[in-house]
């Protein structure tokens, strides 16, 4: 390899390392499955922005619908209800870019008009009137992968070839967007972590992470406290940290844009440490 080679590899290595944001989840419903109920209470989700801000958070990513295997629907005015005071809120009081984690055209179509960076859909807007509420604004957007819809998608998640699979979906989607007049610069990918998929999936998507870089947009890994970690380790909600940092590690070193977590602080942390080594990578 030439001295100019190396030095380029290095030089991404760092740009895309220096790039790579914290998506802090921030999760308004009473049933999510690892903080259900925490951040309920309005003061008591402004003190957590506030807290995740603090330890270096560069999104804070709203939930007002729980997508654990199994939730049960929330409707569009509770949804609305739950997410919209509080947006405005933060947007009011603080700089901070936010996210608004819903699959619903008309709780898009507030979340646009109060501020809201992105939309986080992990129903990638395939529902009626999401892609038309979009394109008539310039938000970003994630699409993530499901497979099945959360009542049922663990039952019995099935694919031939779970890589080529997503990537297939997501040049669909981005297609779909791009008809819809959505430009392809607002999108970032997600691969869906525990969207209908076995343990053994979920590890093969992370082995292979990297092949997502291929469609050229950002990707997005939300990994952190899932029960991948969980089944894998035998271990409780609570006890998921180390686990999730070590799998949010191995997809940022395979090109991860931002990462989804819970744990802000020591998410940080832990890619600084990533960093300060990237430097001398060879
Ligand atoms: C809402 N939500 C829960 N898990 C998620 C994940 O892995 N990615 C994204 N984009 N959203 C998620």
């Amino acid at each position: 390899m030439s001295k100019t080679t190396q030095t380029n590899l290095i030089t991404s290595t760092q740009n895309q390392l220096n790039n790579v944001q914290v998506m802090g989840i921030l999760n308004v419903t009473p049933d999510s499955f690892s903080d259900g109920g925490q951040f309920t209470h309005f003061n008591s989700a402004l003190k957590q922005v506030d807290n995740m801000i603090n330890n270096g958070v560069d999104i804070i990513d709203i939930g007002g619908e729980s997508t654990r295997p199994g939730a049960v629907d929330v409707s569009v005015q509770d949804e609305i209800v739950r997410v919209i005071p509080l947006l405005k809120a933060i947007k009011s009081r603080f700089d901070i870019n936010v996210s608004i984690d819903t699959s619903k055209a008309e709780v898009i179509g507030e979340a646009i008009t109060y501020g809201a960076d992105m939309i986080n859909d992990v129903r990638a807007l395939q529902n009626k009137g999401c892609l038309e509420v979009v394109a008539q604004s310039d938000i970003a957007i994630c699409l993530m992968h499901m497979q099945g819809m959360p009542r049922t998608m663990q039952e019995n998640p099935e694919y031939n070839d779970i890589i080529d699979d997503i990537l297939e979906f997501f040049r669909q989607r981005i297609d779909c967007c791009e008809r819809s007049g959505i430009n392809k610069e607002r999108l970032v990918l997600d691969p869906g972590f525990g969207f209908g998929k076995t343990v053994a999936h979920n590890y093969e998507v992370l082995a292979k992470f990297a092949q997502f870089k291929t469609l050229g947009l950002p990707v997005l890994a939300g990994i952190s406290r899932k029960s991948m970690i969980g089944n894998l380790l035998n271990r409780d909600v609570n006890e998921r940290l180390a686990g999730s940092l070590a799998a949010a590690i191995v997809a940022v070193q395979q090109g991860a844009n931002i990462i989804r977590v819970h744990d802000v602080q020591e998410s940080v942390d832990a890619l600084n440490i990533l960093k300060a080594i990237a430097q001398y990578k060879i």
